[in-house]
C-alpha cells in the first residue's frame, strides 16, 4: 500500500485538531471523508480540505475506498465505531479513553483478538512526548537507581461543563497519567485510591475538583495524580520521578523568559492542543507508517486501554467508597505481548 487512505468519525475539538494534521502534515495519508453526528459539523470540518461528508459512521465505516479510521468522536461513542472497524477487518486508531468502561474496552480487546490481528491503536499521545520519552531512557538506563514515588499534576485552566462529573475527571483527565506511569515505570498496578481536598473556588456544577488519585504497585511503588481542572493559571503537566539515587521531571515546553519591570516570567500553555503538538504529530505519522509498512499499528494497543480503564474504573469505585480499591488486573494474553 502506498498511501493510507483515512475516514474519521467526530469533528469536535480534537477531531478538526486531527483532520488538519492529516491534511497538512502527515506523510502518506489521504482523508477521504469524515462524519458526525451533526452533518452540518462535518461539512464544516470537510470544507476547507475538500474532504467528503458521510452520512454516519456506518457509511464511513463501510465505504470501498476507506482503508483505516480514525475515532474523535465522544468517549461514549468509542465502542461502537472500534467495534464496527474490528468487524470490517479495519484498522482504527482511538482517541483516549478506548471506551468508558473496562467492559468495554474488553468486548474491543476479544473482538481483536478474534480478527487474529492488531487493529486497534489508542490515542496516549504521551508516549511520543519528547520529554517523558526522555525520562524513560533514563529509567532504563538505570543511572538513578530504581523508581519509588511519582508525584504528577494534570492542571486545566477551567472545565466550562457544568456537568462535568467526579467519574469524568477519571476517564478524561487521570487516564493519561494512568496510561504514561504505566509505560513509565513497567510495574503492575494494585491498588488506587482518590481522595479530594476542600472543592475549589472555581468548581462548579456537579464538579469534584481537585481530586488526588494514588496508584500503588506490585514492585511497592507511590505514584501520585493530582487532577485539577479548574486551576485558572494554565494547562500546566508535571511529572516527577523520585529514584534512589535521583529525580528526574518533566520538562516544561520551551518559552522565552521575559525580564521586565523588576520581574523574570515565562509564558504557560493555556491548552492541551498547543502543549502536546508534536506528541500528536508523530503519533498519527507513526500510526500511519506502521500501517503502510507492517499493515499493523505498533502504538498504545487495545490491551493497554483496557490496562488504564480497569484502573479507571478502580479509581472511580474508590471515589465512591472513600477507601483503596483493588485494580483486580488480568494477565496480559500473548497476542499483546
Ligand atoms: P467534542 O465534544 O468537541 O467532539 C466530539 C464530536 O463527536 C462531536 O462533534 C459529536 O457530535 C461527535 N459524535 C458523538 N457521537 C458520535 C457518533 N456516534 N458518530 C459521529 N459523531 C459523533 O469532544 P473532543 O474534545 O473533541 O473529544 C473527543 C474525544 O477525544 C474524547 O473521547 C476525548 O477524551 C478525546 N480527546 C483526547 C485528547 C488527547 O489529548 N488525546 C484531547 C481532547 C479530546
Ligand atoms: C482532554 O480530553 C485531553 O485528553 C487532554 O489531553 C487532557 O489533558 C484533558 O484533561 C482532557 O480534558
Amino acid at each position: 500500500m502506498k498511501e493510507l487512505r483515512v475516514g474519521l468519525i467526530g469533528t469536535g475539538a480534537i477531531g478538526r485538531e486531527h483532520i488538519k494534521r492529516l491534511c497538512e502534515k502527515v506523510h502518506g495519508v489521504r482523508l477521504v471523508a469524515v462524519t458526525d453526528k451533526f452533518p452540518e459539523s462535518a461539512r464544516a470540518a470537510a470544507a476547507p480540505y475538500g474532504v467528503r461528508v458521510e452520512p454516519d459512521e456506518q457509511a464511513l465505516l463501510s465505504a470501498a475506498d476507506i482503508d483505516a479510521v480514525v475515532v474523535t468522536s465522544s468517549s461514549a461513542a468509542h465502542e461502537a465505531a472500534v467495534l464496527g472497524a474490528v468487524a470490517r477487518g479495519k484498522p482504527a486508531f482511538c482517541e483516549k479513553p478506548l471506551a468508558d468502561t473496562a467492559a468495554g474496552c474488553l468486548r474491543i480487546v476479544e473482538a481483536e483478538q478474534k480478527a487474529g490481528k492488531r487493529l486497534v491503536q489508542v490515542g496516549f499521545m504521551r508516549r511520543y512526548d519528547k520529554g517523558y520519552r526522555e525520562i524513560k531512557a533514563i529509567l532504563e538506563s538505570g543511572r538513578l537507581g530504581a523508581p519509588l514515588i511519582v508525584h504528577c499534576a494534570h492542571r486545566l485552566p477551567a472545565m466550562d461543563d457544568e456537568g462535568f462529573t467526579a467519574a469524568m475527571q477519571v476517564t478524561d483527565g487521570i487516564i493519561h497519567e494512568i496510561d504514561i506511569l504505566h509505560w513509565l515505570v513497567d510495574d503492575v498496578y494494585t491498588t488506587v485510591q482518590v481522595s479530594y481536598p476542600r472543592r475549589a473556588r472555581a468548581s462548579r456544577g456537579v464538579q469534584a475538583d481537585p481530586q488526588v488519585a494514588v496508584i500503588r504497585t506490585a514492585r511497592g511503588l507511590y505514584l501520585e495524580v493530582e487532577s485539577f481542572f479548574n486551576c485558572g493559571f494554565a494547562y500546566d503537566i508535571q511529572c516527577e520521578v523520585v529514584c534512589d539515587e535521583g529525580t528526574v521531571r518533566l520538562p516544561d515546553p520551551p518559552a522565552a523568559p521575559v525580564r521586565h519591570a523588576g520581574r523574570r516570567e515565562a509564558a504557560l500553555e493555556m491548552s492541551w492542543m498547543g502543549r502536546f503538538l508534536d506528541a500528536y504529530d508523530t503519533e498519527l505519522q507513526d500510526w500511519a507508517d506502521a500501517l503502510l509498512t507492517d499493515g499493523v499499528p505498533r502504538g498504545p494497543s487495545a490491551w493497554d486501554g483496557y490496562v488504564a480503564a480497569v484502573t479507571a474504573d478502580a479509581c472511580i469505585r474508590s471515589q465512591q467508597s472513600g477507601r483503596e480499591e483493588p485494580v483486580g488486573l488480568p494477565v496480559q494474553p500473548a497476542f499483546y505481548r
